[in-house]
């Protein structure tokens, strides 16, 4: 029998945790109030998650380390059956059917968690616990440390220390195995074709409502569960918001239209941007600095590869926009001074790149050893360098005020260099163009799931 990546993942961490004698406390989201009676759509915590694969509210999973003669146990708390709350609230695994299903050594109702967690976390040495999730449920943990070690008596020993999941947990997601790049490669085959069909619908007087609607329609209708984070619709000066997710204004004419979107497949997301013209051709000043940060972009997806340093690769972007704006004359002065003093940041203000998984912005540690990571194989990253020229910036001619673009691809770091998984959006000015103008840009297309 084929074991799942979920149960694959949890062998693995027990592994670690029984190398450490660390017991580890991984409780699900819970269930966050809109407005009044109203829930947010759940949505499991990606640590969860990965270790579980299982999608209900209340549930927590406790992995216990191998120590002498006892193996390792992983043990998952979750709702019991109930008709009555079924009826009202969505059907349930129940404690029966996890075990199978899910595959863990035993389950127990979750009703009982912090009193069992009493007897179950007794002679632990260590707890894993993710502090900053909810201020409530840190209580509870605190108070179940302090109960561990009042309660310690004769051969009873307390846990020492609480652990944090960044050096196990998080390192484990950073590296993406087989069934979880495929993932990553659906969500991206599925975000590139929305993008690639949203160049052919926005016409002027569109509203960027419009745009945010199409992005979660085409999403959820080819089976995703949903946008991985809020999208940013921005037409014009609006792209110099960074996290402009407003998405309100009507689409103008002459303008550009910054969308900055993705679909997450099994909760695994994709994160892409583009930036086209909403009446379908680029202005000259548009073109201009679209190329200095489509090739910006180029220049850091080529250095990705193995053993290259994460900073690399927005040093990369970085001499390729400063070099951009001096041609264009933005900014002035020697490229040293401009470093030197990071006037740049009046025009490219955020950094190149950030891990991708389960997170938008993934877990895993981006120094070792006070130093930039180097790459490795399984990682996934963003590369998204961006020019945004503010609306009320009076140093520079008004003809370049108010043009924000970024261009953002997910990159897989693999053994030999590297893979664009979302290299099917358009990109190129050419590319772009004919999109925005539909018959090309739809003939592109690749279908969901395909590697691209
Ligand atoms: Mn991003």
């Amino acid at each position: 029998m084929s074991i799942s990546p979920y149960a694959a993942h949890r062998a693995a961490l027990l592994e670690r945790l029984s190398r450490d004698q660390i017991a580890a406390v991984i409780p699900t989201a819970t269930v966050k109030v809109r407005n009044d009676d109203s829930d947010y759509r759940f949505r499991p915590t990606s640590d969860f998650w990965y270790l579980t694969g299982f999608g209900e509210p209340s549930a927590c999973l406790v992995l216990l380390p191998a120590r002498g003669e006892e193996p390792a146990r992983a043990i998952l708390y979750l709702r019991e059956r109930d008709k009555e709350r079924e009826i009202w609230d969505g059907k349930r695994l129940g404690l029966d059917r996890a075990v199978d299903t899910i595959g863990v050594d035993e389950t127990r109702n979750i009703e009982a968690l912090w009193e069992d967690l009493g007897n179950v976390l007794k002679n632990q040495e260590n707890i894993m616990w993710r502090f900053g999730d909810g201020d409530a449920q840190d209580r509870q943990m605190l108070q179940l440390f302090t109960k561990l070690r009042n309660g310690a008596r004769g051969n009873i020993q307390p846990a020492k220390t609480l652990v944090d999941p960044g050096p196990y947990l998080s390192e484990m997601r950073l590296f993406k195995g087989p069934e979880e790049i495929e993932m990553m490669r659906r969500a991206a085959a599925l975000t590139a074709e929305t993008h690639t069909g949203l160049m052919a619908k926005v016409t002027p007087g569109m509203n960027e409502a419009e745009a945010e609607a199409f992005l979660d329609y085409s999403y959820r209708k080819a089976g995703s569960t949903g946008a991985a984070y809020n999208h940013i619709c921005a037409g014009g000066g609006n792209a110099c918001i960074l996290h402009y997710i407003e998405n309100n204004e009507p689409l103008k004419d002459g303008d550009l239209m910054l969308v900055d979107s993705g679909a997450e497949c099994d909760f695994y997301a994709a994160d892409i941007t583009r930036t086209f013209p909403v009446n379908g051709k680029f202005s000259d000043e548009q073109r201009a600095l679209y190329q200095v940060v489509l090739k910006a972009e180029e220049a850091s997806i080529a250095v990705v590869k193995p053993g290259v340093r994460f900073e690399d690769v927005h040093a990369a972007t970085l001499d390729v926009i400063i070099d951009g704006l001096l041609e264009l004359g933005l900014l002035s002065g020697t490229v040293e001074e401009i470093k030197e003093k990071s006037s740049y940041r009046a025009f490219f203000m955020h950094k190149t790149s950030h891990w991708l998984g389960l997170d938008v912005h993934d877990c895993g540690a981006y120094n070792v050893d006070g130093k930039s990571r180097s790459l490795e194989p399984g990682m996934v990253l963003t590369v998204e360098p961006g020019i945004y020229v503010d609306p009320e910036n009076e140093e520079v001619e008004e003809r370049w005020r108010g043009i924000g673009i970024r261009i953002e691809d997910d990159v897989l770091v693999t053994e030999s260099g590297h893979e664009i998984l979302t290299k099917a959006a358009p990109k190129s000015i050419e590319d772009v163009e004919a999109a925005c103008a539909g018959s090309q840009g739809h003939a592109r297309r690749q279908p969901i799931g395909q590697n691209a």
